[in-house]
């Protein structure tokens, strides 16, 4: 199937026509047959005799209803530009051949309708030198009645070789189902109906839904009129969701692929065409089938900066148009640049961003958006409609080659100043140093550490300091190791522990790095020796006194006692009423 949206002036024949090719009615509403006007979007299709399917999306000609065309051509990549030959280009031929070129819609085709009333020679060649110098270039022109019925076999042939002429849809995209219409259906619920134009559709689909805090569920699928379990671009689709009530949603949402889409709010865009110079500072946004205010801020000679009234679901590289409601004028077209753009806080900062927007140009650029990003999720990314094709850093993220170059060398240096600054700690806490880089995830801190550097406990230090401890401590330890390695159950009396270097702050850190057990104050054991206690106290006949393991241990009272304290303590031993204690087996 392929979808085209009509356009044109009012009353130059549209719905006619579209009712000539298909026998169906696009003028869905009483009211707009009663005045022979369209209103609203009107819906057909038919076969064409190359057996493909066509389907029209019929847009109103009159000035005041330009938001509804809007909304119907927003998702649709061709257009059929309607004129009739006896009225000749009008204010809304150009009016919407201005919002088509502003869209870059690229392939059409010319009708002239109304040939029977007058020669359709003057019209076509006024309007293909209009369609000429839009996105649309050159096109193909057909003359036909809408009464007679003449010229209708050569537009369906045309319209073949249109459709032969569009690129294939992009059936692996994520799907962004701009809504058009929704109504209930008595027994099934919520209908959206909508242009799509990539991706697929099916049956049992779970979609993300602006607004709406669950995601929605796709409980059925129609196209041209036939439930279907599946629906893959392009084609013109009616989902019917399961429990989302109508008010939830209406023209201008959008059914997403979930975690493909980022609703934003703030855009910088590229002007397109001819920009005027002094834009005024509010216009609405048409993108997709949504139409929102949004303030404009200048950046630089094509570049602006919009503010949405409402955030919507926009992509690297969308096209869009701007239109002042109140002029009735197509204002531009933009293409975006950037939908997560840096807040502009100092002077200075909308020159320096538009000098920065100067060498973006809406293509999705993965190496830029690292650049100018330095540091990105994969995921923001790919809801941002960038394909990532690089290994992540660390977690999900992606780095700038350049900028974790640098950041590596700061870790190197702010570790080297911590640990002098903080001789007796054993590193740098991760945390610390997370904040002092400004990371914004832990992950990426560990990930930037390189050896003789290493991650222990929480700390980024020198590997090869004993358990993590700094190096004066990690000596001292040594030396208690060495003169009481053979005799566990002796702890340095209080002047020796200030020879071996051991004060209360390098106990301190040796006993949080589980070098040294401390019994009591200026009490230290290595951490071997518990174990060894309950070894030995095991041997002795149960129970035993204070004074039997005192001599078992070949120790000391101002050792033995709290030693078999801290054991009571983690249920090793169990001191009896009579002050005796047994072993806990
Ligand atoms: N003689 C003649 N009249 C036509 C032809 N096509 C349309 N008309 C008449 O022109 C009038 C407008 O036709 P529509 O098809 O409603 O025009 P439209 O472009 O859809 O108008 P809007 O949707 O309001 O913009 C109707 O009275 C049609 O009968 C044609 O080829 N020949
Ligand atoms: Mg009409």
């Amino acid at each position: 199937m392929f979808v085209v949206a009509t356009a044109g002036h009012v009353d130059h024949g549209k719905s006619t026509l579209v009712r000539a090719l298909t026998g169906m009615e696009p003028d869905r509403w009483a009211e707009e047959r009663r005045r022979g006007m369209t209103i609203d979007l009107g819906f057909a299709w038919t076969t064409l005799p190359s057996g493909g399917t066509v389907a029209f999306v019929d847009v109103p000609g009159h000035e005041r209803f330009v938001p509804n065309m809007l909304a119907g051509v927003g998702p649709v990549p061709a257009a059929l530009i309607v004129v009739a030959a006896d009225e000749g280009w009008m204010p809304q031929s150009a009016e919407h051949l201005a919002a088509l070129d502003a869209l870059g819609v690229a392939y059409g085709l010319l009708v002239v309708t109304r040939a029977d009333l007058a020669d359709p020679g003057p019209a076509t060649a006024r309007a293909r030198a209009e369609i000429g110098a839009t996105s649309l270039g050159a096109v193909q022109a057909v003359a036909v009645s809408g009464r007679t019925g003449a010229g209708l076999p050569e537009l369906r042939a045309a319209l073949d070789r249109l459709a032969a002429r569009l690129p294939p849809p992009m059936l692996d995209d994520p799907v962004r189902l701009w809504v058009d219409r929704s109504f209930t259906v008595r027994g099934s619920g919520t209908v959206v109906t909508g242009t799509l134009g990539a991706g697929r559709l099916r049956v049992g689909d779970t979609l993300e839904l602006a607004g709406a805090d669950e995601p929605v569920r796709v409980r059925g699928l129609h196209s041209l009129g036939e439930a279907r379990p599946e629906a893959a671009a392009v084609a013109r689709v009616a989902v019917n969701l399961r429990g989302t009530p109508r008010d939830q949603l209406g023209r201008g949402d959008a059914l997403l692929t979930p975690g493909r889409f980022q609703h934003t709010d703030l855009v910088d865009v590229r002007l397109t065409g001819d920009p005027a110079a002094d834009l005024p500072a509010t216009l609405t946004l048409h993108v997709g089938s949504a139409a929102v205010p949004v303030r404009v801020r200048p950046l630089g000679a094509d570049t602006v900066r919009l503010r949405l009234s409402r955030p919507l679901p926009l992509l690297v590289g969308d096209r869009a148009l701007l239109r002042d409601p109140g002029r009735h004028h197509v204002a531009g077209g933009v293409r975006v640049l950037d939908v997560a753009p840096p807040p502009l806080a100092r002077r200075g900062a909308a020159v320096a961003r538009a000098q920065v927007l100067a060498a973006v140009d809406g293509r999705p650029d993965l190496v830029g958006e690292l650049r100018r990003r330095r540091l990105v999720r994969a995921g923001a990314l790919l809801r941002m409609g960038v394909p990532v094709h690089v290994a992540p850093v660390a977690g999900d993220w992606l780095a700038d080659p350049e900028h974790w170059r640098r950041l590596g060398d700061q870790v190197t240096e702010e570790v080297a100043r911590y640990v002098r600054e903080h001789p007796l700690e054993p590193g740098m806490p991760v945390e610390a140093l997370r904040q002092r880089l400004a990371l914004p995830d832990r992950v990426l801190v560990e990930a930037l550490v390189r050896p003789p550097l290493r991650v222990h406990a929480g700390r980024v230090g020198a590997a090869g300091a004993a358990d993590g401890l700094p190096e004066p401590v990690a000596r001292a330890v040594r030396r208690v190791r060495e003169e009481y390695g053979d005799r566990p159950f002796r702890a340095p009396e209080a002047d020796h522990l200030v020879d071996l270097g051991l004060g209360p702050r390098e106990i301190g850190a040796a006993v949080r790095a589980g070098a040294l057990l401390r019994l009591a104050d200026n009490v230290v054991l290595l951490p071997d020796a518990l174990d060894d206690a309950v070894r030995v106290l095991a041997g002795l006949p149960q129970p035993f006194t204070l004074s039997a393991a005192r001599q078992a241990l070949d120790t000391t009272r101002r050792v033995a006692v709290p030693l078999l304290e801290l054991l009571d303590r983690r249920g090793a031993t169990r001191r009896l009423p009579d002050d005796a204690r047994i072993v806990v087996t």
